[in-house]
């Protein structure tokens, strides 16, 4: 049986305020459109594709909030992509913000989502590592806020059997921790999807706001040869609502290169053939966990904080 897997990368360009899920979802399908004539399979969308990326606004009514969270998925807005998906037998990989109402309680998560070829979705993950801020900080250009709308995710690093390999999710600032991937790793993860939402101006250090891409690369490339798997980073990219992200979708092979990356900063796809098998030649050689790791030395990696 093969082992090999057509991989699409959909980078969005920006979302506005104003546009609507039907809108972004729409963008979305021809993107999987476009993935199905290059005879892609799997095909990875951003974080929190089916809006703008609202947490960098302040609201004071949590009403205003959940306006950008979906209660359920697939819904009204999203069950066009999981058809598209399933008349092209495409499987995907979409972030978007979460509501769960669990014994009356609201929780909400910025979650990411994978969905088999059938259309069933198989795996879900919760982002661990939230960025940003909880209350207002009236000096910054544009606010940061995921601290205050997201709770920490609940599912933890998980490894889904999926499109014939064994696939991971992490979702944008989770893939500066080289802990995500180690944890995917240590799973066995052969492919890991990403999408990502990330402000060229870091108002904490705004003297790196030239490295931002150079750092998106070299978190993804170092976490693709360290653990021996494929990653597929997906930005939402170019001006969104006066702030500039940055693009650079791009998939990683398990050596750590760069083998397809986006050019543009707007609704752009790239496609590489991702040899499962591929992830042998690191996973059993140089970083052969089972030979070579020194767990023992690693204790304070895992002691609470
Ligand atoms: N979406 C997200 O996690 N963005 C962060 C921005 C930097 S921290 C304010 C990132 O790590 O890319």
């Amino acid at each position: 049986m093969t082992r090999k897997i057509k991989v699409a990368a959909a980078q969005l360009g920006p979302i506005s305020r104003e546009e609507s899920r039907s809108s972004a979802v729409n963008r979305m399908i021809s993107l999987m459109r476009e993935a199905k004539k290059k005879d892609a399979n799997f095909i990875v969308y951003p974080e929190l594709a089916l809006t703008t990326f609202f947490p960098r606004w302040y609201f004071e009514k949590q009403s205003e909030i959940d306006k950008f969270f979906e209660k359920e998925m697939p819904n009204e807005a999203t069950q066009p992509l999981f058809e598209e998906a399933y008349k092209l037998k495409m499987g995907f990989n979409i972030g978007y913000a979460e509501l769960q109402i669990e014994d009356g309680i609201h929780h909400h998560y910025n979650t990411a989502i994978l969905v088999e070829k059938t259309g069933k979705i198989v795996g879900k993950y919760r982002k661990i590592h939230l960025p940003g801020h909880e209350e207002f900080e009236p000096w910054r250009p544009f606010q940061h806020l995921e601290k205050r709308y997201f709770e920490t995710g609940n599912l933890g690093f998980k490894v889904h059997q999926a499109l014939g390999g064994k696939i991971g999710m992490c979702i944008c600032n989770d893939r500066r921790w080289p802990e995500t991937f180690r944890v995917l790793g240590l799973q066995g993860a052969e492919l890991i999807a990403l999408g990502y939402n990330t402000p060229v101006h870091y108002p904490l250090a705004p003297e790196h706001d030239h490295l931002q891409d150079f750092h998106n690369h070299l978190v993804l490339q170092s976490a693709a040869y360290q653990n021996g798997t494929w990653i597929v980073g997906v930005a939402k990219a170019g001006e969104e609502e006066k702030c500039d992200l940055i693009g650079g979708t791009c998939i990683i092979a398990p050596t750590g290169e760069l083998v397809a990356e986006c050019k543009t900063l707007g609704d752009e796809l790239i496609v590489a053939e991702c040899d499962l098998d591929r992830c042998k030649e690191i996973k059993e050689n140089i970083f052969n966990f089972s030979l070579h790791r020194e767990p023992q030395n690693y204790t304070l990696i895992s002691a609470p904080k």
